[in-house]
């Protein structure tokens, strides 16, 4: 693996940024962290609103590529490793479908949980861009039904973004606890690269909370 397919992802634990981790350990993708402190506040000072205004992670860099919004991030990362197979190739007939798939979480799904988390009165149907939440999730049930993974046989990026989405969907009960559902997110959850992150994770989050009760106690 040459150096210039090195990549920095803009990073804090136990967020949309543990995904893209993931994501790149499965893509065996040469990375550094740049780890911010989210209980800090780092997100929102003016070094990282340089890099993301909207001082949300996950972000990555590559080379002079900066990349926001995780949909763009798993698409462009699977394209530029696609010696591990995680990507469909532009003549794939799968092609469609993956880029259908994975852009339904950020386009659709992610619009319509919000909706549901804030416990707000969604709009009519025509004027949300999801339809109504069990139109939605319907959608997607019947693709996942097809199964094993959300284009049948074959495991894609779209496997990652999803199983890490149903986990924490699932946990927070914002998705119902579906067989097809937990069937699909213990498949990417039993995975090495997911367990191993979760752990990762799990300590770092612990160093920040530290670090900021410290900051906090000595202000
Ligand atoms: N539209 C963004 C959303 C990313 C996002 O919401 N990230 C959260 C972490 S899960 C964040 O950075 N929140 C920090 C903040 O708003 O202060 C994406 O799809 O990447």
């Amino acid at each position: 693996m040459t150096d210039h397919n090195r990549i920095t992802l803009y990073y804090s634990p136990q967020t949309r940024a543990t995904g893209a981790r993931i994501l790149l350990e499965e893509l065996g993708a040469p990375y550094d962290l740049h780890v911010l402190n989210m209980k800090a506040g780092e997100q929102r000072q003016a070094a990282y609103l340089a890099v993301n205004p909207l001082g949300k992670v996950p972000a990555i860099r590559h080379g002079e590529a900066l990349v926001t919004e995780q949909v763009a991030i798993y698409i462009y990362l699977a394209d530029l490793f696609p010696q591990a197979g995680l990507t469909p190739a532009l003549n794939d007939p799968l092609r469609g479908p993956y880029l259908r798939w994975i852009t339904y979480y950020g386009a659709s799904f992610e619009p319509a949980l919000i909706d549901k988390f804030m416990k707000r009165e969604p709009a009519p149907a025509m004027h949300t861009p999801y339809s109504d939440y069990d139109s939605m999730l319907g959608a997607l049930e019947a693709q996942l039904s097809k199964g094993p993974y959300l284009l049948g046989e074959r495991m894609t990026a779209a496997d990652i973004l999803w199983g890490v989405a149903f986990s924490w969907t699932m946990m927070f009960g914002l998705v119902p606890k579906k067989d097809v559902f937990v069937r699909y997110a213990e498949r990417i959850s039993s995975r090495p690269a997911f367990q191993r992150i979760s752990a990762a994770d799990d300590e770092m989050a612990a160093r920040h909370a530290a670090a900021a009760g410290d900051a906090a106690t000595t202000a």
